[in-house]
């Protein structure tokens, strides 16, 4: 993960300090990229150790379509909490867009199905995207995330918001664009969450795994990460571990939390960050 430490250290000496919404302050560039090839391991970060079963529940929970914690309250993952209501609704957010996208015309629009398919069908093709962007439901900036929850409007508009995936050799490849990344605490649970989901697709499709690509337009590091960020700087990244999926399951939506097993991940000490709400 040697790509993820430069990115760091690249923030640290070439950001501009900014304010930003959540009244923090963070440190800043804009538009970088960094790949993994899956190959040579699974991308979790060894310099600090992960909570992998938060990553995991969360796609799972993304893919459910869900949009209430609920599911995640009930499996002790908490990293949705602050931005939801009392009732634990986060309004539209991923799960709603990737499995029902409601359409001009009322219907509803499953992109995960109709990505599976046209990799499986026509893999060649330049269409293979998950876009999280539904204008119409975006939140208004001046209110809270809850509030724009209540009022029916996603509590954040997607960080991770648009997916592409791509086949060739037998391989399959994802790119992600992150319009705004928190290098400290979200990327590298984005990363492993993006590995996660390239692998469940391969097998679901009968293909090897290639790359992810990660493009971030704001990357930045908060402010009061500053500290954390340099102890981990110091610290030199060992082997990746690697991902063992027990099972087939018969779809993409059929996978569950015990099908998962990371293998030889040996991180060192977690590092504690605030999350900025
Ligand atoms: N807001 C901010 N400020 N950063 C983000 O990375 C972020 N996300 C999601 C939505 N809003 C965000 C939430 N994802 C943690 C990690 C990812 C999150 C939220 C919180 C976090 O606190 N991680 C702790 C351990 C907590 C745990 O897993 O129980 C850590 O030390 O890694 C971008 O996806």
């Amino acid at each position: 993960m040697k790509q993820y430490l430069e990115l760091l250290r690249d923030v640290m000496d070439n950001g501009v300090d900014k304010g930003d919404r959540t009244g923090t302050g963070a440190r800043s560039v804009f538009g970088r990229q960094v790949r993994y090839d899956l190959a040579e391991g699974f991308p979790l970060l060894t310099t600090k150790k992960l909570h992998i079963r938060s990553i995991l529940h969360e796609l799972l929970w993304f893919l459910s379509g869900e949009t209430n914690i609920r599911y995640l309250k009930e499996n002790g993952v908490s990293i949705w909490d602050e931005w939801a209501t009392p009732e634990g609704e986060l309004g539209p957010v991923y799960g709603a867009q990737w499995r029902n996208w409601q359409g001009a015309d009322g219907q509803k629009y499953d992109q995960i199905s109709a990505l599976v398919e046209s990799l499986k069908n026509n893999p060649d093709s330049r269409r293979h995207i998950i876009n999280g962007w539904n204008v119409a439901l975006l939140p208004d900036e001046k209110q809270k995330p809850w509030e724009n929850a209540a009022a029916g409007k996603m509590a954040l508009p997607p960080c991770h918001v648009l997916y592409q995936f791509y086949v060739a050799n037998g391989k399959l490849s994802a790119s992600l664009y992150i319009r705004s990344n928190d290098l400290f605490l979200g990327n590298p649970y984005n990363t492993a969450s993006l590995a996660f989901l390239t692998h469940m697709l391969a097998q679901q499709c009968d293909l090897d795994v290639g790359e992810i690509v990660l493009s971030i337009g704001d990357a930045h590091i908060y402010s009061n990460h500053f500290e954390q960020v340099e102890t981990q700087l110091q610290r030199t990244p060992g082997p990746l571990p690697q991902l063992k999926i027990h099972r087939k399951p018969d779809s993409i939506f059929d996978y569950r939390f015990d099908d998962f097993e990371i293998v030889g991940y040996e991180a060192q000490a977690h590092i504690k960050a605030p999350i900025a709400v």
